[in-house]
Formats: structure tokens, C-alpha cells, sequence
């Protein structure tokens, strides 16, 4: 009794008032080459919950290539929260998270990167009207900071290997995810063993081929990758089926990333003991506690884990770090890097990269501020001109 009487003093209910969304166009510090795209830069669809009693929640959508990656674009999120999310977010009870997630559920199918950034609004309009981190609001953190890899991907070898250099002098990243799939699969592996090569042991080296190869180039790419130092594949097919037969026949760790859309692909991949290790990104997975749901089926099922990216800005990166803060396993560390690959710094304070991790705020929500300045600068429906000048890169990597 006295438990309920302290929620409602401390944390009186606010309904949510009106819903705004807003594309930030940024570039990136230099082309990023995946199998299926490259990306000059990154949009980020932002959307701001205002609740009655004044907290405002922000989340973020972001994918990779427009439509490349997957069914949502960031215009396609806007749309869909702005015409169909809209009427079931006004006037809930901005508190009640699983209840509003549950409804949106039930009302919108699919749509879960769209999905992801209206709870990640809750979740952080929920932090500052109760003083508590994100991660705390998921249960409480077991880390503070999370190791992130960078993604050599610029499509030049000696290019990839300056930059490895760079971030291991800048003590920034010590573990490469290198993107092949583009080329013949003898070329990449070379690519692979030359970069592997040139870092010794100063830098883990794994590789992503966003599920370019065939069954039987994968035979012929993972035996190449073994001998060239690399540790993990990350989803070098489409097919789960194909995963399942690869997954064991070669002395290294393949993980799953596209196959991975929520709990229940998660739970029919880990039944079916199609990956050693899962990528698990919150836009994948329809939201945070979602992707807290698919961390336990893999720590069920003995499966190791990695925090994913869709390469988002700050806010979906830290509402990852928050999620991932509370895994009780993450064997293979993270990749949330997203907001480096970025020329623009777009919060007031900067985020925290330092020996090899980011480190995971603790102020109330996500614990971040954007800086209205330069939102208001490169949103892509700004009307007024403003003052701001596009500054240098912060850290520039190319
Ligand atoms: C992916 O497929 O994992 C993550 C890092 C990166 O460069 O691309 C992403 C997407
Ligand atoms: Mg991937």
C-alpha cells in the first residue's frame, strides 16, 4: 500500500499531448560501403512525445540505405507514427509503456523500428519525471561503459588499414567489423588477411557480409576467413536454413543479424541452433524491452550475445547502450559507434568514447540533450535560416 502511495506522490500520471516527428539529414565522415549499399549519410527520424506534465520524451529511427536494409525508411516511420501511432498515443498515460506498447501492437503490425523509437520516447520521458536512467527503468545496468567496434568499410584496403591504425592510436577501437559481400569472395578474403595482417594482435578483426554470399560461397569464404585471423562472421546468408548447416563446420563464430526481427525469430533460431552468436539491435527487435526479451533466449539457449547497430545518431545509439547495459552476458561487446560515422555533433554535451568503450550516461531518461541549434539547422523541413555554421568533423576518420 505504502509502496503505491509513494509511486503516485513521486511520479503523478501525465498523459501524452502531442506527438512531433522530424527528419535530421547528416553526413557521413566518408562513403560507408555495405553488400547492398553505401551511404553518403545518415537520416534520422526523430520523434518527441510532450506530456501534461511538461516532460518531453525523444526516440529516434534510423536505417541503412533508404530501403535498402529493410521494410522501413525514415520517411516511411514519419508517416507511419504521424498518421497511424498518433491517434493511439494521444491522451494515454505516458507511464504505462507496456499498455501503450501492447496497443500499438494490436492496432499496427510490423512497423518496428517506428515501434522502437515511440518507446524509446517513453522510456525517456518516463526517466526524467522519475529522476531514473533508461537502464534503470529496464531492471538495472551490470556495466557502465560498453566495448564498441568500428566497421572498416570505406572499400580500400590500405585506406581500412589508416584508419584501424588511427582508432588504435586514438585508443578509440580495438575491434574491426570489416564489410565484405561486394566483391568475389577470394577478393574479400584477401582483404580480410591483409588488414588481419597489419594488426596482429593490436585489433580483433570480424567480418559482416549482410547475407551477400550463397551456401556455397560461404563454404569457400568462412574456410579462407579461419586462415586469415578472423574470429566471427556475422550473417553470411540469407537462409536460415543454410545458417543452421554452416553454423559448427568451421573453427569460427557465426552470428545472426537480418535473420533476427524479434522474440520469435530469435526463439525459432535458437531452437533451431542456427547461430553461436546474436546481434541484437533494438530497431530489429520492435523496442527495448523486445530486445531485452530476445537477450534472454539467447542466454537460454547458451547463445553468445553482441550489441548491434543500425548505425543510429546519439539517441538511438544511447538508448541501445542503456538496453545493452543491463545484458547480464555480451560476450562480443558492441558496435555503437554510430553517431563517430557522423560529421555533425548534434547533442550539447558529446558522447563519451574512451579506451576502446562508450561510456553509459546516468542522467534521468536516456540522459542526453540534443543541441536545438543545430537539430533546428539540419532537420530537413527547416524554414527559417538560421546563424549556425556546419563546423569541423569532431573526430574525422577519412
Ligand atoms: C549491420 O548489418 O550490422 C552495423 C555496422 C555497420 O557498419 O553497418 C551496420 C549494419
Ligand atoms: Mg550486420
Amino acid at each position: 500500500m505504502e509502496l503505491t502511495q509513494h509511486f503516485q506522490s513521486s511520479a503523478a500520471p501525465a498523459v501524452i499531448e502531442r506527438v512531433e516527428t522530424f527528419l535530421v539529414d547528416l553526413p557521413t565522415i566518408r562513403p560507408h560501403q555495405l553488400s547492398m549499399a553505401t551511404m553518403n549519410g545518415q537520416t534520422l527520424m526523430l520523434v518527441r512525445l510532450y506530456c501534461s506534465d511538461g516532460t518531453v520524451g525523444t526516440g529516434e529511427g534510423t536505417t541503412i540505405g533508404g530501403l535498402a536494409y529493410g521494410a522501413e525508411s525514415p520517411e516511411g516511420m514519419k508517416l507511419a507514427i504521424d498518421t497511424y501511432f498518433a491517434p493511439h498515443l494521444i491522451g494515454a498515460d505516458a507511464g504505462n509503456i507496456p499498455a501503450i506498447m501492447a496497443r500499438l501492437n494490436k492496432a499496427i503490425q510490423d512497423n518496428r523500428f517506428a515501434k522502437c523509437a515511440v518507446e524509446t520516447a517513453l522510456f525517456d520521458a518516463l526517466g526524467k519525471r522519475t529522476g531514473l536512467p533508461v537502464s534503470q527503468l529496464l531492471g538495472g545496468r551490470v556495466r557502465d561503459s560498453l566495448p564498441v567496434a568500428w566497421t572498416l568499410a570505406s572499400g580500400d584496403t590500405a585506406k581500412d588499414i589508416d584508419e584501424a591504425e588511427r582508432m588504435l592510436a586514438q585508443r578509440r577501437h580495438n575491434i574491426f567489423k570489416l564489410k565484405i559481400g561486394r566483391r568475389a569472395v577470394e577478393d574479400d578474403v584477401a582483404h580480410v588477411a591483409a588488414i588481419k595482417r597489419a594488426l596482429g594482435d593490436r585489433g580483433a578483426v570480424r567480418v559482416d557480409v549482410n547475407m551477400a554470399w550463397s551456401e556455397l560461397d560461404a563454404q569457400r569464404g568462412l574456410a579462407g576467413l579461419v586462415d586469415a585471423g578472423c574470429e566471427l562472421v556475422e550473417q553470411p546468408v540469407a537462409s536460415v536454413d543454410a545458417l543452421v548447416r554452416l553454423k559448427g563446420r568451421y573453427p569460427i563464430a557465426i552470428m545472426a543479424d537480418e535473420s533476427l526481427t524479434g522474440p520469435t525469430s530469435a526463439f525459432a533460431l535458437a531452437r533451431q541452433a542456427g547461430a553461436d552468436v546474436f546481434a541484437i539491435k533494438i530497431e530489429q527487435s520492435g523496442g527495448l524491452r523486445a530486445a531485452q526479451q530476445v537477450a534472454a533466449i539467447a542466454d537460454a539457449a547458451g547463445i553468445e550475445l553482441y550489441g548491434g547497430t543500425m548505425l543510429e545518431g546519439a539517441v538511438g545509439t544511447i538508448a541501445s547502450a542503456h538496453v545493452f547495459a543491463t545484458f547480464r552476458n555480451l560476450q562480443w561487446g558492441t558496435e555503437l559507434f554510430g553517431p563517430l560515422l557522423l560529421t555533425e555533433e548534434i547533442l550539447a554535451q558529446p558522447l563519451q568514447y574512451r579506451d576502446f568503450e562508450l561510456a553509459v550516461p546516468t542522467g534521468p531518461g536516456l540522459g542526453i540533450a540534443l543541441d536545438e541549434d543545430r537539430i533546428q539547422f539540419f532537420r530537413r523541413d527547416r524554414t527559417q535560416g538560421t546563424a549556425i555554421s556546419v563546423k569541423q568533423p569532431v573526430e574525422a576518420a577519412g
